[in-house]
């Protein structure tokens, strides 16, 4: 028997996007979409149980039409769908799982493991729930599947602690107890960076990661796990479901001349490494190397020259300015003193972090020379 299960974890509708300006609703809407396209991806793979294993919901305080919209999409799937409730949507008063959801829809509400069997398909499922923001007990303490013709997979939401240290408040799992769980496959929630597929005793498990990032704390692809699990085989294989990630470049600009010239570089970088769809990415291009002097770089505007292209970028300038030492004697006015005491001082530095320091100070002296200086020109 083997049953085609998909994982995924950490969705967080209704999160509160931050830092991404004018495309901020239209990434809120994103994240919702992510379950909706994880439920048209799991209906053509002909999955037989979706297990979402926690902050499916980013708060207990959902709009009421986010909640139908899920409700509806569960109602859309031919599979089974198992929930075990996590810190940020907890089996609380006022959880949006209180209420009717559709048939094929389980979701834990205890504080305990308990289990679900699904004849049709030999398949038992383990699952609990957070009831509140904190779990400190281990949910999954002295647990032990039945050894019998059902495949044995816990869906749960929780931070695996290393037996020395031991604690976390967010149901601290040790891994001698899924090695002796005799669970086939444990689907787990709660980090957001996606682990490889572990295995301890006969038990697989893994964390599959979040689907879709809301911050440059949050960097690279994200989705779900999807595959087959049987007694002793798990070829669970990672699927791409975000309709975009997060990425940080730094871009090296020496020499260059102009924004646009800054601009035309920093596209042709993210073509060759992110190929024709670069621009569905959302990016924080950080600017380095050594322009000329009395040449003036205005991140503002590269930004809003690159988001012609792209969802969205940032723009962070900390290039250097290039010193013509050289030039510097013969320069006597005021801002030749300033560049000549300033190339003083770095030199005098013993540290490069006091050097770049001074080499900030004079950068943003010379553009002050130009223009206002906005300190936070970064966004
Ligand atoms: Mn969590």
């Amino acid at each position: 028997m083997k049953v085609k299960i998909a994982h995924c974890a950490d969705l967080h509708i209704g999160a509160k996007i931050s830092g991404l300006g004018h495309r901020a609703a239209v990434r809120s809407a994103e994240i919702k979409n992510a379950f909706l396209n994880i439920v048209d991806i799991c209906n053509k793979e002909k999955v037989d149980v979706l297990c979402i294993s926690g902050d499916l919901f980013d708060d207990v305080e959902i709009i009421n039409s986010d909640i139908e919209e899920i409700k509806n999409a569960c109602k859309n799937a031919d599979f089974k769908i198992v929930i075990s409730p996590g810190n940020h949507d907890p089996f609380s008063s006022d959880s949006p799982y209180r209420g009717a959801w559709p048939e094929n829809v389980v979701i834990f509400k205890n504080d305990y493991l308990e289990s679900i069997e699904f004849d049709d398909i030999k398949v038992r499922v383990f699952g609990a729930a957070f009831k509140g923001r904190y779990e400190n007990k281990s949910l999954i303490k002295n647990v032990v599947a039945p050894k019998d013709n059902f495949i044995n997979l816990c869906v749960l939401h929780g931070e695996i602690v290393s037996s020395n240290s031991g604690k976390s408040p967010y149901n601290p799992i040790f891994i001698e107890d899924i090695e002796k769980s005799g669970f086939d496959y444990l689907a787990l929630g709660h980090i957001h960076v996606r682990s490889e597929i572990y295995k301890s005793g006969e038990t697989f498990y893994s964390y599959c990661g979040n689907t879709e990032s809301s911050g440059f704390s949050d960097l690279g692809e994200k989705g779900i796990y999807l595959g087959e699990i049987s007694k002793g085989f798990c070829n669970l294989k990672f699927i791409k479901t975000c309709k975009r990630a997060y990425y940080t470049k730094e871009i090296n600009v020496s020499g260059l001349k102009s924004d646009n010239e800054i601009a035309e570089k920093i596209i042709d970088s993210l073509i060759k490494e992110f190929g024709e769809n670069y621009g569905e990415n959302i990016y924080k291009i950080i600017l380095i190397g050594e322009i000329s002097d009395g040449i003036l770089i205005d991140a503002q505007n590269i930004k809003s020259i690159l988001e012609d292209c792209v969802f969205y970028c940032g723009v962070e300038d900390n290039t250097e300015i290039e010193i013509d030492t050289e030039n510097i004697d013969c320069k006597n006015d005021f801002r030749g003193l300033f560049i000549k005491k300033m190339a003083k001082k770095i030199s005098e530095q013993t540290t490069e972090e006091e050097k770049n320091v001074y080499k900030k100070a004079l950068k943003i002296g010379l553009i002050s020379f130009e223009r206002d200086v906005k300190y936070n020109n970064d966004n």
